[in-house]
């Protein structure tokens, strides 16, 4: 009779494909077995009543991640991941963000030495590159794919980070030469920067303006200008953040030309609206995020986008500041204008429970998209497929056992980020992860967090097969 390290009995496991009841074998931090009526585990885990499903890839987040405005990101690679599993989330992929005139190489240092011992789930970086050197064009960016860092992100926006139409299309070069996935924020940075200006001269300096500074078609403009780009340069990208219609025209526009653009979005262009910025006094900064919520109608065609193929990934797009902190939205006061507030909300706990109620029991997506979007799609996005994002033989037991009839009104004080607020702050939701597991060994326990720093191994990404120029055609 064989034995097993742990066997997750009675639940309904379910993949991107399928849904089905059996029993699920792991050893040596494996899955080994799916079947009915397994031989015994050393750990025997009762499922009846709950799904099984691949622990969350948390594509988009942003951990310890340094600024240049002295805001400071409350979460390190400890508090960060421990809200990330206790949310079901197992694999994270954060940013390495390179400033202008920093080494690549010295970046990517800098960010294992701030991980170190921290982790309690497994992650891998994505580059952020904001000074496209000859020599990082040339040398360091292709030595660093083939190292595993094999997605990097671009911004059309934020001074800091900016680059031009020429370098975005010299980056997209070398991701296709290369085999990288290039992410792309699509905002454009004069529009933003003419806007604010009129807005602030005009004295509207309220967290609300933050939405009239970025509309709909800063947005528009840039996701067509990049798609272009990628046309241009026969390339593979993946557009993130997108927040509504008219984004989401011109990526199903391209998609029907038979361009590979893939896209991402986040729980906060499901829930939240541009109201949530204006509400009383100062709390609007809570939501500040770039691009901003819009209004309900624009939340419905990212639902229809979900539905019918037009997104690949929803991800966090965590980025922990505090609000009552002159570290983090209020770094110039209580009355800090908006176009100060550090960018970004925290997510990385409440991205599957808010997909799952809002998506999965309000009949929205099918809880196979639920399992594609938040975990076997990421993983495929980033080139850490099989390995992770799915339930198959030889995967890494990374497993949620999900209730999905616990009903939870979300408060901060359930969640388990170093933040002082979540934007869902009495948000109701249906389902919530139980009992979660890292290559075997059990995090969270009955929603209690059990996890150890360090626990969390570092993951050398393959080229994602996403990122090819061609689709991939097997010979016969
Ligand atoms: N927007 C970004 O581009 N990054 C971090 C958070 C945000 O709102
Ligand atoms: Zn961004
Ligand atoms: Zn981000």
């Amino acid at each position: 009779m064989r034995q097993f390290d742990t066997v997750i009995r009675n639940g309904t496991l379910a993949t991107a494909s399928d849904v089905f009841r059996a029993d699920l074998g792991i050893s040596q931090g494996k899955i080994v077995a799916i079947g009915v009526d397994l031989d015994a585990g050393v750990v025997e885990i009762d499922a009846t009543g709950k799904l099984v499903v691949p622990g969350g890839v948390d594509g988009h987040c942003h951990l310890e991640q340094p600024t240049r405005d002295g805001s400071v990101m409350a979460d390190d690679f400890f508090t960060g991941t421990r809200s990330a599993a206790c949310g079901g989330t197992t694999t994270v992929i954060p940013f390495a963000c390179q400033f202008k005139g920093q080494a690549m190489r010295d970046v990517i240092a800098d960010y294992h030495r701030r991980a170190a011992g921290k982790p309690v789930v497994d992650y891998a970086f994505h580059l952020i590159v904001s000074d496209p050197t000859e020599q990082l064009l040339g040398q360091d960016l292709p030595a660093l794919i083939r190292d595993g860092y094999t997605s990097f992100k671009i911004y059309m926006t934020y001074d800091d980070m900016k680059l031009n139409d020429r370098q975005i299309l010299e980056l997209l070069s070398v991701a296709r030469r290369d085999g990288a996935m290039a992410m792309i924020h699509a905002e454009n940075a004069d529009f933003i920067g003419w806007l604010t200006e009129t807005l602030l001269a005009a004295g509207n300096t309220e967290p609300r303006y933050h939405a009239q500074s970025r509309p709909m078609l800063v947005e528009r403009e840039a996701t067509h200008r990049a798609i272009s780009m990628a046309e241009l340069a026969d390339v593979p990208i993946l557009i993130v953040h997108v927040s509504g219609r008219e984004a989401v025209e011109q990526i199903h526009w391209a998609q029907g030309q038979g361009l590979r653009i893939f896209a991402e979005t986040c729980p906060q262009y499901l829930v939240l609206t541009e109201h949530d910025l204006a509400g009383h006094g100062f709390e609007g900064a809570k939501c500040i995020c770039s691009p901003p919520p819009r209004d309900k109608e624009n939340q419905a065609v990212i639902w229809d986008g979900l539905a019918s193929g037009i997104f690949h990934i929803v991800s966090s797009d965590h980025a922990p500041f505090r609000y009552a902190d002159p570290a983090g939205k209020m770094i110039r006061g209580g009355a800090t204008p908006f176009n100060w507030v550090p960018n970004g909300i925290p997510g990385i706990e409440t991205r599957l429970p808010i997909l799952f109620s809002e998506g999965v029991v309000k009949g929205r997506i099918s809880l196979q998209r639920f399992v594609e979007l938040t975990a076997t799609n990421p993983a495929k996005m980033y080139g850490l497929y099989p390995r992770k994002g799915c339930l198959a033989i030889g995967a890494d037991a990374d497993i949620v056992i999900y209730d999905p009839e616990r009903r939870v009104t979300i408060t901060n004080s359930l969640l388990h980020h170093n933040v002082d607020y979540t934007p869902y702050e009495g948000l109701a939701v249906t389902g919530w992860p139980e009992t979660v597991l890292s290559r075997g060994t059990v995090i969270v326990d009955h929603g209690d967090f059990v996890g150890t720093a360090g626990h969390g191994m570092f993951l050398r990404c393959d080229p994602p097969e996403l990122a090819r120029p061609k689709p991939f055609v097997p010979s016969p």
